[in-house]
């Protein structure tokens, strides 16, 4: 089955990006060549990312902010280079408010145990939505249990999008904050971000957004947006693990305290205190991840060159494409709303078939790399009716050729489970 022609696909990228990412090229799976659709969970890196992080242990490594020596200095600049690099890319004023964590998971328990800590109390509402993953639910659980404050979560419409209207009715003079993804990593929806930010300022709330699945996709500019806090993931951006990004408006970090305390985060330390550090080092204790924030700001540097909008139209084409054909096939279920208002990602399920079995077999048997499982958003699947789904999520390396053999392997696979079902019957 080919999806192929309905779709203008002008607006994609040039094929010869994937000669950047030798994993693209090197790796063979089930006798197939790859086809690397699990990109909201990690993505692949371009060999420029690669030799950043190679060139840095060669050349420029040492611990940073410590030592007077040349290489302490060098890695220091290259490190406080990454941050600045970050702070443009995603519009912040000032490069102290870009604070290096190890991801999106730590920059959220930052701001909930240190903002939710300092300004949550009892009766306090924290709002966010049914559709959010585990770590843009859990530390709000946690911060709620230990202050009183009260969680609220914004339904879904039919279609999987936020429901505004409930959004505006549980909204009030009690919501201290709100916690929600600019675009879901299961549903694929992108959320109304800016007029969130807007009608929660109104009511006096903050506004937290997990942007892990949409600043490596499309173009950020907090604040255009307005928002309180952002955070996100290098890995999930063609940067390395280890490292991810808690943006903050300078008057919101200022006024918060130190989250762990330790080496680098201090003014001066006696026996019994200590004063803080001025920010950034002040939510940076520790060994901050150089090298990965070195990578990382490599691989700004690349999606800048290829541009987000380039890269948020290519993701439009191939969702597109596969949204047309999963939509033909029998006893599949798409989650989330139309392409018109999703990220480049399809989440499905089907009738009969497990997702871990189907992802399992379209690997095995037709090298098509997927997520098959819950995603870490129990809540939202418990709402859907289902234990799991399987999941296949775009980025600017994937072709239409590669939606195609996804489409392929799924008909295989179904005849599979379908021929196998009959056999069973027989022998019953
Ligand atoms: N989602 C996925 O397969 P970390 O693990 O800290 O880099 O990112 C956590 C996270 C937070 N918010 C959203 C919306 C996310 O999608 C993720 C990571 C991966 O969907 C791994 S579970």
């Amino acid at each position: 089955m080919s999806a192929r022609p309905t779709v203008d696909q002008s607006a994609l990228l040039p094929a010869s990006l994937r000669d950047d990412f030798p994993i693209l090229n090197g790796d063979v799976l089930a006798g197939h060549p790859l086809v690397f659709l699990d990109n909201a969970a990690s993505t692949q890196r371009p060999r420029q990312v690669i030799d950043a992080i190679s060139d840095v242990y060669q050349r420029d490594y040492a611990n940073v902010h410590r030592g007077i020596h040349t290489l302490s200095e060098r890695s220091t600049e290259l490190y406080e280079q990454a941050r600045e690099n970050v702070r443009s890319f995603i519009g912040a004023k000032h490069a102290h408010e870009v604070i290096f964590t190890p991801g999106s998971t730590a920059s959220i328990n930052l701001v909930a145990r240190s903002w939710g800590g300092e300004n949550l109390r009892a009766g306090d509402e924290v709002l966010t939505t049914v559709m959010e993953h585990h770590s843009n639910l859990v530390p709000w659980q946690q911060i709620a249990a230990q202050t009183g404050a009260v969680l609220r979560h914004v339904p879904l419409t039919d279609d999987g999008r936020l429901d505004m209207g409930q959004f505006d009715a549980l909204l009030c003079e009690r919501t201290k904050l709100v916690a929600v993804a600019s675009v879901s990593n299961t549903l694929g929806t992108i959320n109304p971000i800016d007029e969130i930010a807007r009608k929660a300022h109104a009511a006096g709330a903050v506004v937290l957004v997990d942007a892990a699945q949409s600043v490596p996709h499309m173009a950020t500019d907090v604040q255009a947006s307005d928002v309180d806090f952002l955070a996100f993931s290098g890995h999930k951006m063609l940067g390395p693990s280890g490292v991810g990004i808690l943006y903050g408006k300078e008057s919101h970090l200022d006024a918060m305290p130190p989250f762990l305390g330790g080496g680098s985060m201090i003014n001066e330390v006696r026996l019994d205190s200590f004063t803080p550090a001025a920010l950034p080092a002040k939510f940076e204790a520790g060994t901050p991840p150089i090298v990965p924030a070195i990578g990382m700001s490599a691989a700004v540097d690349y999606l800048n060159r290829v541009g987000l909008e380039a890269i948020h139209h290519h993701e439009q084409v191939l969702t597109q494409l596969a949204y047309d054909a999963l939509a033909q096939i029998e006893g599949l279920r798409i989650l989330g709303p139309a392409p018109e208002y999703r990220a480049g990602l399809i989440s499905f399920a089907f009738e009969r078939i497990h997702a871990h079995e189907f992802a399992q077999v379209l690997n095995d048997q037709f090298g098509v790399a997927v997520r098959a499982g819950h995603h870490c958003t129990q809540p939202l699947h418990a709402l859907l009716g289902i234990p799991a789904s399987t999941r296949a999520s775009f980025y600017l390396y994937n072709r239409p050729e590669e939606i195609d053999r996804l489409i392929e392997g799924i008909a295989k696979v179904q005849s599979m489970f379908a021929l196998k079902g009959r056999r069973r019957k027989r022998k019953q």
